[in-house]
This record gives structure tokens, C-alpha cells and sequence, in this order.
């Protein structure tokens, strides 16, 4: 049976759970890793993040790179276009959100929680995001969906980085850019009624509220705190 390893918040884990609601697939468990963080994780799994995608124990990394191997394994519904052209305007979208988008956004979420924001980084990755969401507003679709009329891969890459955005950009001083962006806006407002958007974003706030209040009780410094201090020590011991 394949094993998807996810976390509730985790942007790039949301993007492969929406695909598997999306494409009706019943047959993949989708749990939390266990040790993730932990020298341990790494040590299994080099690059060290979710989601990894369990094939009977042959372990495949890299949201993107799964999204295209469930396409490969599960072709129906299909997620891609109907002709190569099609199905490359979906990839570029997707990648939008994946590199343009989430990948700063996650980089900069860090920020969010530093004693000592470091307003550098900041401008540099927050400015990125506010360039590309102009970007998205001149090519995403008018009808709801961000291509071809119909839920497609764009889609599942794109929601959970506009929901970063929505919730972590405002916790670095730095204002939405979603409402300023009237394509993005509308189409936000409309992918959020979509059944399976509403459940990978559904899991997204509930692995928001379980992240803040990690963070209101102290628990998160003490786990990140343990975490550094184990990877310290297996650097040590390599
Ligand atoms: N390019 C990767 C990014 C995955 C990623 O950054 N995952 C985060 C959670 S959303 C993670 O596992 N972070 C752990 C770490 O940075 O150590 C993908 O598309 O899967």
C-alpha cells in the first residue's frame, strides 16, 4: 500500500492531499512521519522534508515530482490538460505557486516567530511574493478555477500558497496582496467553495491553530530548541 508522510501545515504535503481528494484515490494512507525534524528523519530521507510518497519502502520526495507520478499511476480523472499545451500552462501556474510563491513563503515564515525579525529577508522574499501574485493576476483563470475551466494540478499548488500568504505575509508586517490583485481575489473567493479545496483548507487552519498554540504555550521553542540540539550532536558524532 503506498504511504503519503504529511503534516497538516505543511504547504507542499496540502498540494499532494488535495490531488488525492481531487483524483478520488481511497488506496493511500496519509500519516505524519515519525521522527520528522529529528536527525533520524534525515539520515532516511536526505533532503529532510515532506511529503515523501512510500512505494512498499521505495521513498519518493518532492511535491511536484509526486503529483506527476499519481497523474502517471492514476490517470483518471486527470488533473493535466487535454493536449500538450494544455498541460503545460497547468505546470507553469503550478510552479507559480510552488517555487514563486510557496517556496518563498515558506522561507519567510520564519520570520514570523524571530525574536529579532531580520527585516532583510523580509523585503527580499515578502517583495518576491508581492512581484509574483501581480504576475499570477494577468494569467490565472476568470471562472473559478486557475486553468482550462476545471480543477487541475495549478489548482492544488496554488491553494495552499495563497493561504500561506493570506495567514503568514500579514505576521511579518506586511499587508495581503491578494485583495489588490482583483483576478487573484476573485478566484481565491471562488476555490474556496470547491469541495476538495475546503478540505485540504480545512486541515491547513487546523494545523495552524495546533502551530499557534505550540507557540502561545512555549512548546514550539522547546521542541525546535531539542531538535537543533540533536542535529548538533549527530553533526558531531558524522
Ligand atoms: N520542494 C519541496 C519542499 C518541501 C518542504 O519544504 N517541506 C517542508 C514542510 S512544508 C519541510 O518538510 N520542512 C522541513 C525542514 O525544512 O527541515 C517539495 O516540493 O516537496
Amino acid at each position: 500500500m503506498l504511504k503519503l508522510y504529511s503534516g497538516d501545515l505543511s504547504p507542499y504535503s496540502a498540494r499532494v492531499r488535495m490531488q488525492i481528494y481531487a483524483k478520488g484515490i481511497t488506496d493511500i494512507a496519509i500519516e505524519r512521519p515519525p521522527n520528522f525534524g529529528m536527525p533520524a528523519f534525515r539520515q532516511e530521507h536526505p533532503i529532510g522534508r515532506i511529503p515523501v510518497l512510500d512505494i512498499d519502502g521505495d521513498m519518493m520526495p518532492e511535491s511536484e515530482v509526486i503529483a506527476e507520478y499519481l497523474e502517471a499511476v492514476y490517470p483518471e480523472p486527470s488533473l493535466l490538460g487535454t493536449s500538450p499545451r494544455e498541460t503545460a500552462h497547468i505546470r507553469t501556474v503550478a510552479r507559480i505557486g510552488d517555487i514563486y510563491l510557496m517556496n518563498n513563503m515558506f522561507m519567510l515564515s520564519a520570520q514570523s516567530r524571530a525574536s529579532s525579525r531580520n527585516q532583510g529577508i523580509v523585503d527580499l522574499l515578502g517583495g518576491q511574493v508581492v512581484r509574483n501574485v501581480k504576475a499570477l493576476d494577468r494569467m490565472i483563470g476568470r471562472d473559478g478555477f486557475a486553468c482550462c475551466g476545471r480543477l487541475t494540478l495549478a489548482d492544488c499548488a496554488l491553494v495552499p500558497a495563497l493561504f500561506l500568504i493570506q495567514n503568514v505575509l500579514p505576521t511579518v508586517g506586511m499587508d495581503d496582496p491578494i485583495p489588490k490583485a482583483g483576478h487573484v481575489a476573485a478566484y481565491w473567493a471562488a476555490i474556496q467553495t470547491n469541495e476538495h479545496a475546503a478540505r485540504t483548507l480545512a486541515e491547513l487552519y487546523r494545523g495552524l491553530e495546533e502551530r499557534r498554540e505550540l507557540i502561545r504555550s512555549g512548546a514550539f521553542e522547546k521542541m525546535m530548541a531539542a531538535a537543533a540540539a540533536a542535529h548538533a550532536e549527530a553533526e558531531k558524532q558524522a
